[in-house]
């Protein structure tokens, strides 16, 4: 629903170290059981150019070249997920970029310790989301349905 701040999208990505240490299924319930609508998952394998579109505003610093080989390591999982204040939310349940400033009950604070093995990925901003969204999905790959339990979600 367009204008319904329920509709609010995010992506968040599963990076190569968290599809290795079998993370994904966590990852995903704990969306879920937060209760954000997945709306758009799957598997790839990220190349060099969807990473430096996707890292744009890193490209120059000293770390992007161990990022992009980390990136690139092996499979990534996507998601888009849906719901009230999505972005924000995600940042949170993500945690801090550097794991030492995560909190234990976020997903960096309670799985990793080096801010290059940090697991996953989250927009940052709802502009950021919908690029993002388009840079990793295909039109008719992010799915629109009713959330049955909705109701019992929002107020
Ligand atoms: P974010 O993932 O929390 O949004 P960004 O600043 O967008 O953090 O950086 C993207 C990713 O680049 C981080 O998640 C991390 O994997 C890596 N990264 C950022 N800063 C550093 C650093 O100083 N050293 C090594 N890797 C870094
Ligand atoms: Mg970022």
């Amino acid at each position: 629903m367009p204008g319904n701040n329920n509709a609010e999208r995010t992506y968040i990505m599963i990076k190569p170290d968290g599809v290795q240490r079998g993370l994904v299924g966590d990852i995903i319930s704990r969306f879920e059981k937060r209760g954000y609508k997945l709306i758009a998952l799957k598997m790839r394998s990220a190349d060099e150019e969807l990473l430096r579109r996707h890292y744009c505003d890193l490209t120059e610093k000293k770390f992007f070249p161990s990022l992009l080989a980390f990136m690139t390591s092996g499979p990534v999982c996507s998601m888009v997920w849906e719901g009230l204040d999505a972005v924000k939310q995600g940042r949170q349940m993500l945690g801090e970029t550097n794991p030492l400033n995560s909190k234990p009950g976020s997903i960096r604070g309670d799985y990793c310790i080096d801010m290059g093995k940090n697991i996953c990925h989250g927009s940052d901003s709802v502009e950021n989301a919908e690029k993002e969204i388009a840079m990793w999905f295909g039109e008719g790959e992010v799915q629109s349905y009713v959330q049955s339990n909705s109701v019992h979600i929002y107020e």
